[in-house]
């Protein structure tokens, strides 16, 4: 089996990953099951640039500098293109020159890990802030399959072109052998832009020729561990004492959550029905995110000021509408909260996917389950077609669909869990790890093309150099000539 290198953005603990959740969860999963190794940022900030630390052997980890923080990742990835992914142009800080130092720490990575690799690795780079990653490598001589995943949304051509530096990023994406992308929604907002914005076009087996390279898109929906959450309890004592209804949300305080608009229509909700009052909470778990970055300073502001208006106008002495936590609650207390909890409400304006929608379906009871309500603009919202489905920004609606799902009868309720529970259960997190890794061994050239069952070992690779440098004609590598040009270049 060819040993994994996974390489992303953070690199956690191992025993931190497992409580972290999510994307974490599945990545260390990876490292303890199978030959592999694990290698990027550990989080840390140090004045000089520092070595790589390596840990038990599957971990390899460097802090950045003030300056690669500050510009790689507060700067391009979270100010440029994190707004750009997700539609929001008018937040994206063009002429800060980032970009530099987004390649600069995409260069040094690459160049840290590249003496690390084995000819028959395969090679699986996690999201936005390594799109040079590849180009990196290759520049360094790697002919290895290398495979990207991107978490976050792919924006629709037109608004991906703003960007300034588009192009180079798209030589960038080109230097893949694979890229996996949430939906086929993103596949096709990826395909149009590289056939219209960089004249991309699709080849006879399916895959995209860019700048003389060859490149396979396609969607691997992520999904969760559903055995992690099916284990959750009902717990009476988390809803303010009485019989109360909960509404839960659990989003990053992120401006592309959609939170401003959760509230009002909250708010809305309690305006319009008023036999509800006293009988319903909203939960709202916010733990902070980027705090350096201004945009997420203003929207922090926006919602205690949201919050306070909306509690300050319909509170009483014993309840309070809105309990907004701007903290990080323990994995485990989460899945109690989502199976206690009468709705679900994961609302973001865009998103990538979003696994607190398919977290708090997998949470319920199936005997008496809980409805949720999902913006179409999740990407969760093309599998979980049984959720009651909202627009975000249709406030007044929103506030009608509360309503819809808090009187919905028990029978609905099952079937539309148990429709929704197949979906979750479809594509957990384990079928999405096992079908990209499959799909990049496959990639021409890959460990799994028979093409490349012909490549010869190290020791034979050696003297046929050598005999090649003195003119004799290599025969054996004659299969892989098309593919090394290709992948190559
Ligand atoms: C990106 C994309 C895509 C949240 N609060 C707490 C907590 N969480 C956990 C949730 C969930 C995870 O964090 C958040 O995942 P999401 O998918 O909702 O969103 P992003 O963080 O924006 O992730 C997204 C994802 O990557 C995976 O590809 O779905 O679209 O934006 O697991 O449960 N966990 C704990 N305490 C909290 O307070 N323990």
């Amino acid at each position: 089996m060819s040993r994994v290198v996974l390489v992303s953005n953070r690199v956690l603990d191992l025993r931190k990953a497992a409580q972290a959740g999510g994307v974490a969860v599945a990545l260390a999963d990876i490292v303890r099951t199978r030959p592999s190794l694990w290698f990027g940022w550990n989080g840390e900030v140090k004045e000089q640039e520092a070595e790589a630390v390596e840990r038990d052997g599957r971990i390899v980890t460097i802090p950045l500098t003030p300056s690669e923080y500050e510009r790689y990742y507060l700067g391009y990835a979270n100010s440029v293109l994190w707004p750009v992914f997700h539609n929001r142009l008018d937040l994206g800080q063009f002429e800060a020159g980032y970009f530099e130092q987004y390649v600069g720490v995409n260069r040094r990575l690459a160049a840290l890990l590249q003496p690390m690799l084995r000819h028959d690795d395969i090679i699986w780079v996690h999201d936005y802030h390594l799109i040079p990653f590849a180009t990196e490598l290759r520049k360094l001589g790697v002919g290895n399959a290398i495979g990207f995943y991107l978490h976050i949304p792919f924006p629709p051509w037109q608004t991906f072109m703003a960007i300034p530096e588009h192009e180079q990023l798209a030589r960038g994406l080109a230097a893949y052998d694979l890229i996996g992308l949430q939906t086929k929604a993103d596949v096709s907002n990826l395909i149009d832009y590289m056939a219209n914005g960089v004249f991309g076009s699709i080849v006879p087996d399916g895959r995209i020729r860019l700048f003389d390279r060859l490149v396979r898109v396609a969607s691997f929906p992520i999904g969760i561990d559903v055995a992690d959450f099916a284990k959750a309890k009902r717990k009476g004592s988390l809803v303010q004492g009485r019989d109360m209804s909960r509404i839960i949300g659990v989003d990053r305080l992120d401006y592309t959550k959609g939170l401003p608009q959760k509230f009002k229509a909250f708010g809305q909700f309690l305006e319009k029905n008023p036999k509800y009052r006293r009988e319903v909470v909203l939960t709202q778990i916010a733990p902070p995110t980027r705090e350096n970055v201004e945009a997420y300073l203003d929207i922090r502001q926006q919602l205690e000021s949201l919050a306070g208006s909306i509690n300050g106008r319909f509170g009483e002495l014993d309840w309070v509408p809105i309990h907004y936590i701007h903290r990080s609650t323990p994995r485990r207390r989460l899945a109690d909260i989502y199976r206690s909890s009468r709705i679900g409400m994961v609302t973001p304006l865009r998103d990538g996917m979003n696994l607190v929608a398919k977290e708090y379906v997998a949470a319920q009871d199936a005997d008496d389950p809980g409805i949720l309500i999902l913006s179409r603009f999740a990407g969760a919202a093309e599998e979980m077609r049984e959720a009651l489905i909202v627009n975000p920004y249709n406030i007044d609606g929103m506030a009608d669909v509360i309503r819809i799902a808090l009187e919905m009868g028990l029978s609905e309720r099952r079937d539309r869990h148990k429709a929704l529970m197949t979906a979750v259960e479809k594509s957990d997190v384990l079928a999405w790890c096992r079908s990209f890794l499959a799909a990049l061994a496959r990639v021409p050239g890959g460990p799994d093309d028979p093409a490349s069952w012909q490549q010869p070992s190290k020791p034979i690779q050696a003297a046929l150099q050598k005999l090649q440098h003195s003119g004799v004609r290599q025969t054996l590598g004659e299969g892989r000539a098309e593919t090394a040009t290709l992948q190559g270049s």
